[in-house]
């Protein structure tokens, strides 16, 4: 009876226990993969810095619209749209990266290693050049079979604390895992169409909005004027206005100053619930690098596919279902 018992446990236990993230997944069937995409993406910082930006973006979006599986790498075909046609995924960048990549892997290991886990990889390699932490992450992601412009559903720039904390409390992140990783933004680019409502007749006052620093609204001003152009023909701003290539805690000293670029950069600096948090990381820079190693890791764990689930793709950007 008792080996009856553990008869069924193991059975019901070994699912469970293999179906799971692990650090050095590829160790024994890629056992190079990590140090290929470690070279392609230092390959490609030398020359281009703003792939760290572009990297955490695009691992931001993939984990929240369905989870960690690389459907925003899917291309729109003539018949299907695809992540990439929703609106906020216009301006996520470095799918090219992804891709080069891709084909140093499949030369070295056709169809092992997923493109979730590529993303993954190649944000958690181009953090540590920026300057920031250098952490170990699991890996054994599989990639995802749906790519839907419908489900992309993503916070604002606008919103308070409390509607932009709704979008991480759906995924399982708390207030704490939601400021340390907007420290994202100590690096990177905003177009001014995100943040140009701050700059003049805010909410209908006539004014600029009173949490910015002026002499930040009037430099972004002459950046951004109130014309609301195209995507691809708006300027943009670095979102840390002192730092802006290094990854490290000076974002939170920035929105302190009322030196935040985005709505909701600020108000994490303003809000109650907040801004403790926001004090701490801007006084540690350290504590704010092991943070966010340690958040950005649960953020790379959000409804992952794993075991026999998904497929390995063979090319990031179309299904292998795909009749190409
Ligand atoms: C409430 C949560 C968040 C909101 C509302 C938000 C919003 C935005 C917006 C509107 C932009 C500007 C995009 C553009 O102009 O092209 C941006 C840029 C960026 N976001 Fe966030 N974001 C959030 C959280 C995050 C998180 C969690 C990460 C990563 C861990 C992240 C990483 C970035 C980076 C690195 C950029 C710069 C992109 C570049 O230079 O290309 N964001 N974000
Ligand atoms: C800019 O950043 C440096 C390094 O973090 C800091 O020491 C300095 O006080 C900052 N300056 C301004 C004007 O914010
Ligand atoms: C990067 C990318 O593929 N962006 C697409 C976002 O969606 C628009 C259409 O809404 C496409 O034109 C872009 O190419």
């Amino acid at each position: 009876m008792l080996m009856k018992i553990s008869f069924v446990v193991l059975c019901l236990l070994v699912p469970i226990v293999t179906a799971q993230l692990r650090v050095g997944f590829y160790s024994s069937t890629c056992p190079h993969a990590e140090q290929i995409v470690r070279q392609t993406v230092q390959k490609r910082f030398r020359t281009d810095r703003s792939i760290t930006p572009a990297l955490l973006r695009m691992h931001f979006h993939d984990c929240f619209v369905k989870g960690c599986d690389a459907s925003i790498l899917i291309d729109s075909t003539q018949t299907t749209q695809s992540e990439k046609d929703a609106f906020p995924n216009q301006s996520v960048r470095g799918f090219d990266l992804i891709d080069e990549a891709k084909s140093n892997l499949e030369a070295a290991c056709p169809r092992t290693v997923s493109c979730a886990d590529i993303i993954t990889l190649a944000t958690r390699d181009s953090v540590a050049l920026a300057g920031g932490p250098n952490y170990e992450v699991p890996t054994g992601r599989r990639d995802g079979l749906v790519s839907d412009p419908n489900l992309v559903n993503l916070p604002g720039p606008s919103l308070s604390v409390s509607q932009a904390l709704q979008f991480f409390t759906a995924k399982k992140l708390n207030l704490h895992d939601m400021v340390t990783l907007l420290g994202a933004h100590t690096v990177g680019v905003a177009h001014c169409g995100f943040f140009q409502d701050r700059l003049s007749n805010f909410r209908g006052s006539g004014k600029p909005d009173p949490t910015m620093d002026p002499t930040l609204v009037s430099k972004l001003f002459k950046l951004c004027g109130t014309q609301s152009r195209p995507l691809s023909q708006d300027p943009t701003a670095f979102l840390d206005q002192n730092t802006s290539f290094v990854f490290d805690n000076e974002y939170y000293h920035q929105i302190k100053l009322k030196r935040g670029v985005m709505q909701i950069d600020q108000e994490l600096a303003l809000d109650k619930a907040s801004a403790p948090i926001v004090s701490g990381f801007a006084s540690n820079g350290i504590g704010f690098q092991q943070g966010f190693a340690k958040a950005i890791v649960k953020m790379g764990g959000i409804q992952v596919l794993v075991g026999h689930a998904g497929e390995i793709r063979k090319n990031c950007r179309v299904f292998n279902s795909a009749k190409q």
